[in-house]
């Protein structure tokens, strides 16, 4: 149940890496994909159902991709948790080998309004 292929490899687009990684994480699926979203991805995160992601669902479909990779509910991923979700180096903001929730988070609003491409605050498929 856990990817196991340890050259998943370093590749990860420049775009949205975190909401690619994390979704494609949480659904342990699929390789990071950059933006456009796939479509299995879009589908988990759009809670409502109302065929686009707007910031309030985003940030409870990342805090759930959070608290899932974070097996010992400690608020942080330690680098075996982080390396589940293929995270990006760069969201471990001060570099000290672990994610905090709060990296973690202030990453996926970067990542939202990088995907956010018009700005209006909703992401559509
Ligand atoms: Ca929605
Ligand atoms: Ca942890
Ligand atoms: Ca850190």
């Amino acid at each position: 149940m856990f990817v196991g292929k340890k050259g998943l490899s370093m590749r990860h687009r420049r775009n949205v890496p975190l909401l690619a990684a994390v979704t494609a994480g949480a659904l342990q699926a699929m390789p990071a994909v950059a933006q456009p979203l796939s479509p299995e991805a879009f589908r988990v995160m759009d809670i409502d159902g109302n065929g686009r992601i707007d910031a309030a669902e985003h940030g409870v479909a990342m805090g759930a991709a959070f608290a899932h990779a974070d097996k010992n509910a400690d608020g942080i991923l330690e680098a075996d948790e982080a390396s589940m979700l293929s995270l990006p180096a760069q969201v471990d903001a001060d570099g000290d080998g672990q994610v905090t929730l709060d990296e973690f988070l202030k990453s996926a609003r970067s990542d939202f309004a990088a995907a956010d491409e018009d700005g209006d605050g909703v992401l559509l498929p």
